[in-house]
């Protein structure tokens, strides 16, 4: 054990009360008889960062003096969730700290539940990104997240009278420990205007770029601890800022409260975090957005190898960029400025610099989601870029062409411009031709990429394609979500298990043991109870800890299908109607997610299963063996209540819709079944627990395409299948909507004339597999050690194994142990 710094930063059970009670008295003012429940959590979280501080910057010390090669993640989203509760456990100190509260006679859980997390992300996409960080941190790689500090995170969800209803997520408003604000690096970013080329007395051209608006970035860095090890790296957010000194001219036209509107034009760059999946093409502010945070992180990362004294032409050597999705795309262009306008690199020599630092992750198939912005709005707020990207696009398409002579259709398809109708500038092109990696984020998303949506790159350049199963920490989605498996696991194969994911495997003999099985289930239960308590205050259903406890939670979409969950929960109810004693074992279904405000369809998405759940809830017939509950406001802290308690898993996005997933593994290590279509990573979740512990439904992918090929028509599937209809019928006259026949008009009328997700098509195939494992579910013991071995076979999805797959194939990015400074 080292000795800390100062005594200040002692990790045992006595320095932390002293150190909490300090921090209750000099940082919040306030002593106990005074102090609010978030006083109390403050207080703590501040003992906590005096500990996190050594190994701070102890790491920043270690990587300056090694020169290490360094992970850039650039991601618009980091869904990070609360911070206390994982940096004890990442300091080894959980038990104590709960102990020294305990003894001050503070509800400890309590005071971690007052914690407002931070939300700046959508869904899998940026709680993927916090996965990562933990991971690199963990396996002690240095690694720099580059993000938003947005003031408002994804919104707050509620739900009345059956409908969403979103509020403003004011994360900020208590204040935020975990960060320490960085002034003295911020950066400026200029934006709009026009650019001036002249050619100088020596003959070399320069290119001006004179913005009609410059904005300050400053950054705010949150440290991000590895398991157990003495690494703290960085998370490095940008806040946009008004820079005084640019007012000065609207100042001088005597225009004050001019100058003050553009002052808060600017600060909005960093407002609020747009909720990605609404298709809403051409938000210039979303571009400004990205724009943004991309042009500070690469400024930052300049400043730091010239605090470095390394050339510029060590760019790539020094980081490796990864591109989060298309949103981050820009940096392909705003590198080449930097380099070349600002930095004097000749154009051949940057883009090879460019090309070697970035890489680029896709994630997601569906059209509609592919990142394009019209020309006219790119050149209003980037103009200098669009002319880089000509470039860039016309030394693109000569190779192009020497490759493939006469195939125009190749060179308009492969262009970084759509110009097929009004031009669009076409962001996954610009990634994919500025970075020397391309990656999917499961084996079935990255075929597709290769043979879809990305195939004539995946023909031009095949060695730059490979895969990279995506994976959640087991730090928070096991250790901190669910202690009383992790002690029972830890009881029985050792610690290991938390650093080695693959290590569960050691369970797998266990699950032979009746006397395992029955702590097994004792742990289940007793997370089930928890979860029942929590439904009961926020919607008010009493549910039974001992019924099946069914859950879909992630995101509403149609893709997703949280539809086809509520036409078989309909679909069981007419059964129950039909057959009042009807052996069924009960069943709790339960669902969680957010839809994007202006997603009209999602909405009514909720409102449907919301109806539902009026109906059955209280139909005296059903006798309690049904229940269907929405949780509202699903984010990070209620996942970290749900997925413990889970029974069954529903992954039942069509086929060839859902890029990977990750909510699937985490009910997965926490022990739940999945029943699951043969989408994104499903298909490899199968594959590890095998076939017989799989609930497998529904059409695959090539399947999907070849029905989609011959003609479609859901209404043909409606007449033939009797119960379908009853289900359709019961919706559309109104039994879920208070005998309203025109509320979910829209939704059946999609469903019957279109169902572009194939609802119909895999109704029957739910249904019957539905039945399956209702019949398993009787069958205790069995359930048990299927229960048990799905958990054992989930170490390939820690996000440990994704971490390592990126650093052997793109980063190679060695391990920096960190020397504690004392
Ligand atoms: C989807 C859609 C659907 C149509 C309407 C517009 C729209 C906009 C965005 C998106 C999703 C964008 C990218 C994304 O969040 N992908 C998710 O990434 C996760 C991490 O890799 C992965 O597990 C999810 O399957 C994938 O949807």
């Amino acid at each position: 054990d080292h000795r800390p710094l100062s005594e200040r930063a002692a990790l045992n059970k006595e320095a932390l009360k002293q150190s909490f009670l300090d921090n209750l008295f000099h940082t919040q003012g306030k002593f106990p008889a005074l102090a609010s429940k978030s006083d109390y959590y403050l207080a703590l979280a501040y003992a906590v960062r005096e500990r996190l501080l050594q190994r701070w910057i102890s790491t920043a010390a270690e990587y300056m003096q090694k020169g290490a090669r360094t992970v850039s993640y650039l991601s618009a989203e980091f869904l990070m969730g609360p911070h206390l509760g994982n940096n004890l456990i990442n300091l080894g100190i959980y038990d104590e700290a709960k102990q020294a509260m305990t003894e001050l006679g503070l509800n400890f859980d309590e005071l971690l539940a007052q914690e407002e997390e931070p939300g700046l992300g959508n869904g899998g996409l940026g709680r993927l990104a916090a996965c990562f960080i933990d991971s690199m941190a963990t396996l002690e790689i240095p690694s720099l997240g580059y993000g938003i500090r947005y003031e408002f995170g994804i919104f707050h969800q509620s739900i009345v009278d059956g409908w969403q209803v979103e509020k403003t997520d004011k994360w900020l408003r208590y204040g935020n420990p975990w960060e320490l604000q960085r002034p003295e690096w911020a950066v400026q970013v200029k934006l709009g205007g026009y650019t001036e080329h002249r050619s100088e007395e020596d003959g070399t051209l320069t290119v001006r770029w004179i913005p009609s608006r410059l904005v300050s970035g400053v950054p705010y860095d949150t440290p991000i601890l590895g398991y157990r090890n003495n690494t703290a790296n960085t998370l490095r957010l940008w806040s946009a800022q008004a820079p005084e000194s640019f007012d000065f001219e609207v100042f001088n036209r005597g225009d004050y409260y001019g100058a003050v509107m553009q002052k808060m034009s600017s600060e909005n760059l960093s407002k609020v975090l747009y909720p990605n999946d609404e298709h809403e093409g051409g938000k210039e502010l979303r571009l400004e957005q990205q724009y943004f945070f991309v042009s500070c992180s690469l400024q930052d990362m300049i400043r730091i190898m010239q605090g470095q004294r390394l050339p510029l032409e060590h760019f790539h050597e020094k980081f490796a960029v990864q591109l989060n999705d298309t949103h981050p795309a820009i940096a392909v262009a705003e590198l080449m400025r930097l380099l070349v306008d600002e930095h004097k690199m000749p154009w051949n020599r940057a883009w090879q610099v460019t090309c070697k630092t970035f890489a680029y992750t896709n994630h997601t198939l569906m059209p509609e989601a592919l990142e394009r912005w019209p020309l006219p709005l790119f050149k209003k707020v980037l103009p200098r870029h669009l002319e880089i990207i000509f470039e860039i696009n016309a030394r693109f398409l000569d190779e192009v062409r020497r490759r493939y002579p006469g195939d125009s259709a190749r060179v308009a398809r492969l262009s970084l411009i759509d110009e097929s109708g009004p031009r669009y500038v076409r962001m996954a092109h610009l990634a994919c031709v500025g970075s020397h990696a391309i990656n999917g984020v499961a084996e079935l998303h990255t075929e597709l990429l290769k043979s879809d949506v990305l195939r004539d790159f995946y023909e031009l350049w095949p060695n730059k394609f490979s895969n990279k199963t995506n994976g959640v920490t087991p730090r928070r989605w096991m250790v901190l979500a669910n202690p009383r498996l992790t002690r029972l696991v830890s009881d029985s194969i050792g610690e290991d298990w938390i650093k080695h994911l693959d290590q569960l495997q050691k369970l797998e003999p266990l699950a032979e043991s009746a006397d395992f099985r029955s702590h097994w289930r004792e742990i289940k239960r007793a997370n089930k109870r928890a979860l029942a308590e929590v439904i009961a205050r926020r919607c008010n259903v009493a549910v039974d800890p001992d019924s099946m406890f069914d859950v879909q939670v992630k995101r509403i979409h149609e893709y997703k299908r949280q539809h086809l969950a509520a036409l078989h929960i309909i679909a069981l109810y007419l059964q129950l109607k039909a057959q009042p004693n009807l052996e069924l074992a009960p069943r709790t279904f339960i669902f969680g997610g957010k839809a994007a405000p202006g997603y009209r369809m999602a909405k009514l998405m909720i409102k449907l299963i919301t109806g539902i759940g009026d109906v059955v809830n209280r139909d005296p017939m059903v006798r309690d063996r049904l229940k269907v509950v929405f949780l509202p406001n699903f984010s990070v802290t209620n996942g970290q209540r749900i997925y413990p308690a889970a029974d069954l898993s529903e992954q039942i996005s069509t086929a060839g819709k859902e890029a990977s997933g990750t909510g699937n593994m985490k009910f997965q290590m926490n022990g739940a079944l999945t029943i699951g279509t043969m989408d994104g990573a499903n298909i490899e979740i199968r594959e590890v627990v095998g076939a017989d512990n799989f609930f497998l439904f529904g059409l695959t992918t090539p399947q999907v395409y070849a029905l989609q090929a011959q003609g479609y028509r859901p209404h043909d599937w409606y007449e033939q299948d009797p119960q379908l209809r009853e289900v359709i019928d019961m919706i559309r006259d109104g039994y879920f909507s208070r005998g309203d026949a025109s509320l979910f008009r829209p939704l059946v009328d999609s469903l019957l004339w279109h169902d572009p997700y194939f609802l119909f098509a895999d109704f029957r195939s739910y249904v019957e597999c539905q039945q399956r494992v209702g019949e398993t579910w009787v069958d205790t013991e069995r359930w048990t050690r299927m229960s048990i071995l799905n958990s054992a076979r989930s170490g390939k999805f820690s996000s440990d194994r994704s971490i390592r797959d990126y650093t052997k194939d793109i980063w190679h990015a060695p391990s920096v142990p960190v020397e504690l400074l004392t």
